[in-house]
């Protein structure tokens, strides 16, 4: 396994949980606040390029920082012939809400989910990458079909907007629809299926208030014409972070399930699924009490999860068997 830290390392974890000492080659990261080292992803011919796509907060100017994609050649002991072929412009002062996760559909595209860093009229201005979703190919290009593509005033790369911090992404394998989840502010932590074009709301509408207290200044309510509702709300925010299907077992307890990280509750959510539809929702590890960054389903059926702490882990859970 790739497991990749904030401070900017990448390790290898083998199956008997043995930790590497970082692999060499990782661009310097803008490691502050919630910036650093963040989503991995393997190359759709990985077995072929040995291409390793990830992403990170990166440093600007003027102490200035934007999220950004590279990808490189994993070698024996690190990368090499790196790459960057995305960075979010313009990049802002801050050192919050960079997201991120990075998924591939079945063609080769590249989805990025970001933040907003903090700033909020971003997420619903075409002309700046903050708060948006966006499609690029696996060299960094607009592939063909992007929305905004050709329209004045609009960066070619978005694929939606009007999102606010997007923590995690997975295309569900049963529909090869893809799923995002964000942060609501205080409340209001969302699913949505993210179409092209269309516009998630924030912070125009959200089921959120203010970290203050008070309600957020652009809000005009929940819900509002030309704006998606979320599919799914949180009226208190667990904290989303990343996400994996767990599907295509049949008879077996777990399936058709999502299984969603959450830092502020310190656990892992199942959400039983019928369709899109979520039909039940549990909490899975209350005995563990760390806040969670990721999960994956691994190609044995483990369930395997990251935890976000000084001295973070990597855990590994065997669903229940059918009985
Ligand atoms: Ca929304």
């Amino acid at each position: 396994m790739l497991v990749s830290e904030r401070p900017g390392r990448i390790r290898r974890i083998s199956r008997e949980g043995a930790v590497s000492e970082p692999l060499t080659g990782v661009p310097e990261v803008y490691a502050d606040g919630q910036g650093g080292l963040l989503d991995l992803a393997l190359s759709p011919g990985f077995a072929d390029d040995q291409r390793l796509y990830f992403s990170y907060a990166e440093p600007g100017e003027g102490g200035t920082a934007g999220t950004a994609v590279a990808y490189a050649t994993l070698g024996p002991s690190g990368l090499v012939d790196v790459r960057v072929i995305y960075q979010q412009q313009p990049k802002l002062q801050g050192s919050n809400h960079f997201g991120s996760r990075l998924a591939f559909d079945t063609q080769g595209h590249l989805f990025v989910s970001q933040g907003e860093r903090n700033d909020r009229p971003t997420a619903q201005r075409l002309d700046m990458l903050q708060g948006k979703l966006v499609r690029i190919d696996r060299e960094g290009k607009v592939p063909p079909g992007n929305p905004f593509a050709g329209q004045a005033d609009a960066r070619p790369e978005i694929w939606s907007y009007g999102h606010r911090n997007m923590q995690g992404m997975a295309f569900d394998p049963r529909t090869g629809r893809l799923w995002q989840s964000e942060h609501g502010p205080r409340g209001g932590d969302e699913l949505n299926l993210p179409q092209p074009g269309r516009n998630y709301g924030w912070p125009v509408i959200t089921h959120g208030i203010n970290y203050s207290g008070l309600r957020i200044p652009e809000a005009q309510g929940s819900a509002l014409a030309g704006m998606e509702a979320p599919h799914h709300v949180w009226e208190k925010s667990p904290g989303l972070s990343g996400m994996a299907f767990y599907t295509g077992r049949p008879g077996a307890p777990w399936n058709d399930s999502l299984l969603l990280g959450s830092l502020a509750e310190r656990n892992l959510i199942r959400l039983t699924m019928k369709g899109d539809e979520i039909t039940a929702e549990e909490r899975l590890l209350d005995e563990v009490g760390e806040r969670v960054r990721d999960v994956r389903v691994g190609p044995d059926g483990a369930v395997y999860v990251l935890t976000d702490e000084r001295d973070g882990k990597l855990l590994r859970i065997d669903p229940p068997v059918a009985p």
